[in-house]
């Protein structure tokens, strides 16, 4: 009988020689010109180069070759360093840390991360902004993500949040449209990065579930101090899932340790222009400074019941749970203590995805939830070049990953052996399915005929929408109405303005009289029949940022306008004070070169004052000496510092040779303007600062 051949699955003689990438890396370490390589400028393909400055020409003045592939393969790859931008969130910030439990919440979820509080989860953080394309400005008025891929023992998971808690629409199927109408419009190619312009207010005016999400990007959520100090919201329901498969629904809520603060529209326009990169630059400067930032992740977890009791619907992402009916229950901390250290390779690609979850945490119905377990995954395939995004570093689990997925674009793991199926008997040792540790779906019950269909729990679209702005202190519900008057007055057809105005009435009649007003347009709402007449629901003090705001300087920026001869005394008691507060403090001269203090001093600026306008820092200080402060008064960019500061209600320190400036600027002396002369008042003014502004100011100045 002859011998049949390949029955055997392993040949009768190993190959035992190293793998051939293990021979030669990328290097070429087993090449001889290892030592004349040294440290070479080479091709892709590891060809040295000879020549990095000039191309192969024809002659010395002759047209460039084709045939010179070190030119063409520099150009081509330069070519295609961007690679297409997030249809949405495409402007990010990104860092690294960790997750750490408080607790085993062992009763709640078998995630592994959630259950040893000795632990330290990888993280990766991006936060973002929405409309605006990746090099757009860092503060326009926009909801902001809040995306957090933790790589735990079990896989990754993502939670793809927003700094606010609720959304838009109710239903995948109208975000393509959404986001159409905020994004710039399609024939013009403006506004960029902006929601003041005509096809967003007419969606959203069409949509009156957008109501209650709008009411929060009106308010001061949507002009954030700093990446820092946001809060951050899984915004949908989830569910827990425990070892003993008992499931509880769960929302989640990030807190920023050192509290949230945010800016003055007209701080925000300014920003824009003096700091474009104004979010990103603080979150990477506080990590290299060792500042780091840290959010502390609570839960609401409730059961059906409950869920039941609530006079809305848990699956509908435009309502929120007020945390006085549900309080929040912190289960552990993230720490973000690494900046990246490739802006591309980590934060440009990292691939997050509601749908990356570990045993412990499964999905709810939220039909909005449901939608975008299928976006993601679907619009990285074309914005990361193919279905191997997954081997990048940055999305890479930090577990072992093992399955039968094969080949296609940008393969850059070596697989082994002849086996990539499953089930096979001849790999005995290959990967397998594990129905005891593997991820379960919580069952539960369907039923129901197919339909497309709103549900009509869904449909009280304004009592939230209310309860929001009535909630809001009155510096707060200021804000509201002037972004209203703001964007609405940027929409030219004035039906749109009158829908919008028309749905105001619903929400709040006081918010719709201020608007019109700001507007100009007394009486012009339309009658809009709402879908559920509006209820009154209990106030919830929380939602309110100001009302929660802890006095404080941690993490805050104080910038001191200094001049020659300057009192650096007076310098050092405000840093030692600022250090003992958490604070940064910047010194701002006439110019960025060095300045001699009354004593001699040499004092090096961190900026020049035209390139800081105070709209940079949270509160200032005007170190001005006696001689120079005329000189100062002539300058343009000095003044703007002191009337903006003003006008933005902060608290300005000032040493007695500076009160020409003040006087200047016709700046009423009030609470927040506090003289720091050489005997004193670093401390006054450091306890003025903590409360940010000056609220009662805003009745004299308004912004
Ligand atoms: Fe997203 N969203 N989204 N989204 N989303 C994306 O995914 C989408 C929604 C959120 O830093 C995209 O990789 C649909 C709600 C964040 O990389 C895309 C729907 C919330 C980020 C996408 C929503 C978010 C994204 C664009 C409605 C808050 C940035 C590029 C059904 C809970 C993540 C990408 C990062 C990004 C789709 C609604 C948060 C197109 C279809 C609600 C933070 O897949």
């Amino acid at each position: 009988m002859t011998k049949p051949k390949n029955t055997s699955p392993t040949p009768a003689k190993r190959n035992t020689a190293p793998h051939p990438f293990e021979q030669a890396g990328n290097g070429g370490e087993l090449h001889q010109t290892t030592d004349q390589r040294g440290h070479s400028l080479t091709t892709n393909q590891g060809v040295v180069i000879a020549d990095d400055q000039n191309s192969l020409t024809a002659g010395e003045r002759g047209p460039t070759l084709l045939e010179d592939f070190v030119l063409r393969e520099k150009i081509t790859h330069f070519d295609h360093e961007r690679i297409p931008e997030r249809i949405v969130h495409a402007r990010g910030s990104g860092a690294h840390g960790y997750f750490q439990a408080y607790r085993d919440l062992g009763e709640l979820t078998c995630a592994a991360f959630l259950r040893n509080p000795d632990v330290l989860t990888p993280v990766f953080a991006r936060f973002s902004t929405v409309a605006g394309g990746a090099g757009s400005v860092d503060l326009p008025r926009d909801v902001r993500g809040f995306a957090v891929k933790f790589y735990t023992e079990e896989g990754n998971f993502d939670l793809v949040g927003n700094n606010i808690p609720v959304f838009f629409i109710q239903d995948a199927m109208k975000f393509p449209d959404l986001v159409h109408a905020a994004k710039m419009e399609p024939d013009r190619g403006y506004p960029q990065a902006a929601t003041a312009h005509d096809t967003f207010w007419d969606f959203v005016s069409l949509m009156p579930e957008s109501m209650h999400m709008i009411l929060w990007a009106m308010s001061d959520r949507a002009v954030p101090r700093s990446l820092r100090m946001m809060e951050g919201f899984g915004v949908h329901t989830f569910r827990f899932v425990s070892a003993e498969g008992k499931s509880i629904f769960v929302k989640f809520h990030w807190r920023p340790r050192i509290g949230s603060a945010s800016v003055l529209w007209d701080e925000a326009v300014k920003i824009c222009g003096a700091d474009p990169d104004f979010h990103r630059r603080d979150l990477y400067e506080a990590i290299e400074r060792g500042d780091f930032p840290e959010w502390e992740l609570s839960v609401q977890t409730f059961d059906e019941a409950t869920a039941e009791s609530l006079p809305f619907d848990v699956l509908d992402p435009t309502k929120l749970i007020p945390e006085e009916t549900l309080p929040l229950q912190p289960i552990g901390k993230m720490v973000l203590n690494h900046n990246p250290d490739n802006f591309f390779a980590e934060t440009e690609q990292v691939a997050f995805h509601p749908g990356h979850v570990v045993p412990g945490i499964d999905f709810s119905d939220d039909p909005l939830l449901q939608g975008r377990l299928f976006s993601y995954l679907d619009t990285q395939l074309s914005r990361l070049g193919g279905p191997n995004f997954h081997q990048l570093p940055i999305n890479r689990p930090r577990c072992p990953m093992h399955n039968f997925q094969r080949d296609a674009l940008m393969q850059t793991d070596v697989p082994l052996g002849r086996v990539n199926y499953e089930p096979n008997s001849l790999a005995p040792e290959s990967p397998k399915e594990n129905p005891a540790a593997g991820f379960a779906t919580h069952p539960a019950t369907q039923s129901g005929d197919k339909m497309r269909v709103r549900p009509e729990s869904f449909k009280d679209h304004y009592s939230q929408a209310r309860l929001f702005y009535r909630s809001m202190t009155a510096p707060e519900q200021d804000h509201i109405a002037s972004a209203f008057a703001f964007e609405l007055g940027k929409v030219e057809t004035v039906a749109i303005r009158r829908r919008i105005l028309g749905h105001l009435c619903h929400v709040d009649p006081e918010l719709c009289d201020r608007v019109e007003r700001g507007l100009g347009m007394e009486g012009q709402a339309d009658a809009i029949a709402p879908a559920a007449p509006p209820v009154d629901l209990d106030i919830s003090p929380t939602l309110s940022l100001l009302a929660k705001a802890k006095p404080t300087l941690e993490g805050r920026k104080i910038g001191v306008l200094v001049s020659e001869g300057c009192d650096s005394a007076i310098l050092d008691a405000l840093q030692t004070a600022a250090e003992t507060e958490g604070a940064v403090l910047e010194l701002i001269g006439p110019h960025v070169g060095e300045i001699k203090s009354r004593s001699g001093q040499i004092l090096t600026p961190h900026h020049a004052v035209a390139a800081a306008p105070s709209v940079l820092f949270d509160t200032v200080v005007l170190a001005i000496s006696g001689p120079a402060v005329d000189a100062m008064k002539q300058k343009a960019a000095v003044m703007n510092f002191i009337l903006d500061a003003y006008a933005h209600l902060k608290i300005i320190g000032y040493t007695p040779d500076a009160m020409p400036l003040l006087d200047r600027a016709e700046a009423a002396i009030d609470d927040g303007i506090v003289e720091i002369d050489a005997r004193g008042g670093v401390t006054s003014y450091i306890d003025a600062a903590k409360y940010g502004r000056v609220w009662s100011r805003a009745v004299l100045v308004q912004a």
